[in-house]
């Protein structure tokens, strides 16, 4: 492949790559969904890892006859690992997107017909969802774009509706409270992203985009609001950079 073709290459995300007149507001929309699986890989570090890790979590935990939810399951990439890491009999998987685009391929890319556990696939605010009968719950970098003064209710929702021994997957990207670590782990994210070709235009015009749309908030904050939320422990098990995952646990 010529150097042209790559960087035209389908699938790969260059929504950034020209000079916008403005730069509006990030939204989940078509084009995003056209290149969600290149986007995701290039800009979250250790996002394959915990994909596979919550597949290995689901094999662990998921219990016979419950629920696995898949909050914000963009192209179904949690279901997916979830559905191949469970072992328990009689399980379904609601995966659930308010984006029409995102859940559309998402369900083209997990037929579920022939599969042991199938995956329902919901259009809605993850705000209105029922959750009931759970034993794992995804939250995989979806709770980093819910209101802040929503988050504590969705998380005292999923623990109610989470079955003793159940737990949460909480996945986001975080902040620091000292300024020096703070920029550390931005200027780190920052060469992850150029390290996988995306260039200074791109990086600055995203980072725009996601202002007031993405709010990371500290490992401290979601420790509180997990215990505030009724989670009898919460421990970090993934970091890379500003970007971590914890297990709450019922
Ligand atoms: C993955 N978990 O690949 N209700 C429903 N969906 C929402 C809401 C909401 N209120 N707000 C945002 N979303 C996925 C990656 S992406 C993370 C999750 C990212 C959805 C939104 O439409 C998008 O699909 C997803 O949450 C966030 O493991 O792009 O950084």
């Amino acid at each position: 492949m010529t150097s042209q073709a790559a960087m035209n290459r389908p699938g790969k995300d260059s929504i950034y790559a020209t000079q916008l007149e403005k730069v509006d507001s990030f939204v989940f929309d078509h084009r995003v969904a056209e290149v969600f699986p290149d986007m995701i890989k290039r800009s979250v570090p250790g996002y394959p890892t915990v994909i596979a890790m919550t597949g290995v979590l689901a094999a662990e935990y998921v219990q016979p006859n419950s629920r696995v939810y898949d909050l914000g399951c963009s192209l179904g990439a949690s279901s997916l690992a979830a559905q191949e890491g469970i072992t328990a009999p009689g399980c379904e998987i609601h995966a659930i997107d308010n984006s029409r685009e995102m859940l559309d391929q998402a369900q083209q890319r997990l037929s579920s017909e022939s599969a042991r556990t199938p995956v329902q696939f919901i259009c809605e605010n993850v705000l209105d969802s029922e959750i009931s009968n759970a034993s794992m719950v995804i939250l995989n970098f979806t709770l980093q774009f819910i209101e802040t003064t929503q988050r504590l209710a969705l998380l005292k929702k999923i623990r109610s509706g989470l079955r003793p021994g159940g737990i949460l997957i909480l996945s986001e990207k975080i902040a620091f409270t000292d300024s020096t670590e703070e920029s550390l782990q931005i200027d780190m994210h920052h060469a992850f992203k150029r390290a996988n070709g995306y260039n200074d235009l791109e990086i600055s015009q995203k980072r725009t985009a996601l202002e007031n749309v993405l709010i990371p908030e500290t490992l401290e904050q979601h420790f509180q609001r997990l215990e505030n939320a009724g989670f009898s422990r919460a421990d970090l098990w993934f970091q890379c950079f500003n970007f971590v995952s914890l297990i709450a646990r019922v």
